[in-house]
């Protein structure tokens, strides 16, 4: 019996270790993913992560005189007296190592006197936070070569590293700028590479959080929470794309959307006003031959902005116009606002009133603020029987023929200041504050609406959140708020797309155009450029600002936004097979070189270059009048979509990008699936597909169900393996045969012929044509 202080237990991939009177649980989830617990006495519920993880795994537990050390295949962990955390990878590189010295505040060479004097005129002046230090922090050393990516939508570059952020959700209509260190969203989850090993640090805390990476001093970097419990999952596997799948191990995948989610989705704030001017948008897509696929309502339908109403004095038969408009291929997205408008004539109101649904006050009476409908009450989204009731109203949409439901304001946003931390909510089953349930409130309303919709339809649902925590993405895509059109704002869009790909938003978007300030021909131009490939592809505009819908600025304009969009079509079966796969490997669609190329160091700080699965390299142009372009090529052969000609990675090119150019390569020896450039997305399957060799010799796996429901969860889908050999040996298998609407023609576009393949129904396979 040993009486030191030191000490762990083993039990069940649970190993406690404990010192003096404290202690740290690390719990073995898999080899390559280790939970680090401390218990605060605060909830232990999880939103982001959903039932258990973890799986049986082989490791071992040790204790030396210093350490007690656990080990798994892919991970070792070094727990010291002090209980401070090491982390090796499975070659004993250094991934996450404590950092033993104090904090310091950034070098300003000002004294105290001064600092209140430059604050009390309004500048924020950085200084070692001291109330978050009171609570807990995880400090860790920074190496020189360390990066940063991850941390969901925030502002700035694609590495993190050098600036400071904080977990809290805000609606900020202020131009996003890289100095702000939080937006819309809350999700912790932190990537490193480290002397070019990958790690990941998932922080599950709903409470306040802060990042500071390397902003204070270049010696660590800090996690701090104001609240909470010490609760962290620790990956490491060997590439940077392991670390990535694991975080979505645990937090899940974005479902795959139906097919006609990835087209072209127009939105403005007030279109919704008069249902003769959403006519009148629909009327000029189809004069003008541009594809669309659904038009966003906002607030302007609902009888004075009260959730579940729609304005019957503006829409005189709603369910009718919105059919006369599927009809026609084009789909409604209305949104929802979390406030309920305080009116006592209002069943839903009163329906929340009754039943308890509603924030409270710490004296028990209702919180209340002020949104678009003025008072206005706000559910408790937390309590699961509150979620069902929002679900369930959800109908009232869905009967109407709404194809989705547009989340916003859900962060939660008010008018009249924020919401205090002590406004009482729930918990699940317990009672708990804003305090904790604000990050997850948004998160919440998502969930609610996702399971409403997937109920009333038993179609895959879409759902757009503001809002949103870690693991969102199971339930919802996700768009980055208000931005505007700026150029700064086209160009932290890739960046910030990327961020959100790896920290599990695959399926995200940007306002295309921009949403507040007037936008120009050229910015308009150079966005749906940019924005070719954002899995969500929406142009929305605010209420007051200049008209950015295609054919505002006359025929050139239109011309090189109906090709791109056209250009789009023919990719939408390849972003469909990418959105498949994402849903296996958990990897994003739209990615940063960096996670393709982790070793290459060229590619860690790429912030206007962006790839789309593993065979796609995308260098928009972002800068206003730049013509030409350098485009950064990584390892192996490119062929340039729009020439043909090839060119040798490694090494910068330089790209001739007029107005009507985008650079976009394609890794030699792909097969390309190339969808039809239609005007609305079929519900009926394509009766054919093309694919495109670039280069020799490539094999290509191609996915194909209904787009629609869930019936491929049962084994209705198709899917090909298409091959072709350096010899000009072409084949078509169909691996998988489970859906009826498999393709009757199949042509492979080769160098120098097209083989057409016709379906031959006696064998069931693919028999080239002679
Ligand atoms: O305070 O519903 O980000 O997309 O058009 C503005 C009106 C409220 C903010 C959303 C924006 C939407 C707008 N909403």
């Amino acid at each position: 019996m040993t009486t030191s202080s030191f000490e762990f237990t083993d039990k069940n991939q649970q190993v406690e270790v404990t010192s003096a009177n404290k202690s740290l649980t690390f719990s073995i989830v898999k080899p390559e993913i280790i939970q680090v617990f401390q218990d605060y006495g605060k909830s232990t519920h999880s939103y982001a992560v959903e039932g258990d993880k973890t799986v049986d795994t082989k490791y071992a537990v040790s204790k030396d005189a210093d350490h007690v050390i656990i080990k798994t295949d892919a991970l070792t962990v070094k727990v010291d007296a002090d209980l401070h955390v090491d982390v090796y990878d499975q070659d004993n590189h250094p991934l996450v190592i404590h950092y033993d010295g104090q904090r310091e505040s950034i070098n300003q060479n000002i004294d105290s006197a001064h600092k209140k004097i430059v604050r009390s005129e309004g500048h924020e002046v950085a200084t070692v936070d001291e109330a978050s230090k009171t609570y807990y922090e995880v400090l860790n050393q920074l190496d020189d070569d360390e990066q940063f990516y991850g941390l969901g939508d925030k502002t700035g570059f694609l590495n993190k590293r050098g600036y400071e952020y904080d977990n809290w959700n805000v609606d900020e209509p202020r131009p996003h700028i890289e100095s702000f260190t939080h937006l819309y969203k809350s999700i912790p989850i932190l990537f490193g590479i480290k002397q070019g090993h990958p790690y990941g640090l998932f922080f599950d805390n709903t409470y306040r959080s802060h990042f500071d990476l390397g902003k204070e001093s270049a010696k660590y970097y800090v996690y701090s929470a104001d609240d909470g419990n010490l609760n962290y999952y620790i990956l490491g596997g060997r590439t940077l794309k392991d670390v990535v799948a694991d975080y979505t191990y645990l937090t899940g995948v974005v479902p795959l959307p139906q097919r006609w989610m990835l087209g072209y989705q127009q939105s403005r704030w007030g279109y919704s006003m008069d249902p003769k001017r959403v006519e009148e948008i629909v009327d000029k897509f189809e004069q003008y031959h541009l594809p669309l696929e659904a038009i966003h309502f906002d607030i302007d339908y609902m009888k004075g902005y009260r959730v579940f109403t729609w304005d019957t004095d503006k829409f005189a038969d709603p369910k009718g116009f919105l059919t006369s408009l599927r009809k026609r291929g084009v789909r409604v997205i209305p949104i929802l606002d979390p406030g309920v408008k305080q009116d006592d004539d209002y069943d839903i109101y009163q329906e929340g009133l009754k039943k308890g649904y509603f924030a409270k006050n710490k004296d028990g009476s209702v919180y209340i603020n002020r949104v678009w409908p003025g008072k206005s009450a706000f559910p408790d989204f937390g309590n699961p029987d509150v979620r069902k009731w929002w679900g369930k109203h959800c109908k009232f949409l869905l009967d109407k023929g709404a194809a989705g439901i547009w989340t916003d304001m859900n962060e939660p946003a008010t008018f009249d200041g924020d919401m205090p931390d002590d406004v009482v909510m729930t918990d699940e089953d317990q009672p708990s504050t804003a305090k904790m349930m604000h990050n997850v409130y948004g998160h919440n309303m998502a969930k609610a609406t996702y399971n409403g919709i997937k109920d009333a339809t038993g179609k895959r649902p879409y759902v757009i959140t503001r809002a949103a925590y870690a693991g969102t993405q199971k339930y919802s895509t996700a768009w980055t708020g208000d931005n505007q059109s700026l150029w700064h704002h086209l160009q932290m869009s890739i960046p910030q797309l990327c961020n959100l790909g790896l920290s599990g938003f695959s399926y995200a978007g940007t306002d295309i155009g921009g949403f507040s300030a007037d936008t120009t021909p050229e910015l308009l131009t150079r966005w749906i450029e940019a924005a070719l490939f954002s899995p969500l592809f929406r142009n929305h505009s605010a209420l007051q600002v200049r008209n950015q819908e295609p054919w505002v600025f006359g025929k050139q304009t239109l011309d090189i936004y109906r090709k791109f969009l056209n250009l789009r079509y023919h990719f939408i079966p390849y972003l469909y097979d990418c959105f498949k796969n994402e849903t296996e490997t958990g990897l994003p669609v739209m990615r940063p070189l960096v996670l393709n190329y982790p070793d290459d160091e060229t590619v860690r700080n790429m912030n206007d270059e962006y790839m789309v699965g593993d065979n796609v390299l995308v260098a928009p142009i972002v800068q206003q009048g730049q013509t030409a372009r350098a485009v950064y090529l990584p390892e192996g052969e490119w062929i340039a979509l729009d020439s043909g000609v090839q060119h040798s990675g490694r090494t910068n090119i330089l790209a001739n990008v007029p107005i009507d150019k985008l650079p976009v390569f394609i890794k030699k020896d792909t097969l390309m699936p190339w969808g039809q450039a239609v005007e609305h997305i079929s519900d009926k399957p394509d009766t054919k597909m093309t694919f495109r060799l670039f280069g020799n010799a490539a094999t290509y796996t191609h996915y194909q169900d209904d787009g629609i429901d869930f019936n491929y969860q049962k084994g209705e889908y198709n899917q090909y393996v298409v091959s072709v050999t350096a010899d000009g040996n072409c084949q078509i298998k169909l691996d998988h045969h489970g859906y009826a609407g498999q393709y009757q023609t199949i042509d492979v576009q080769l160098n120098d012929r097209v083989v057409e393949f016709k379906f031959d129904d006696k064998s069931g396979s693919y028999v080239a044509a002679k």
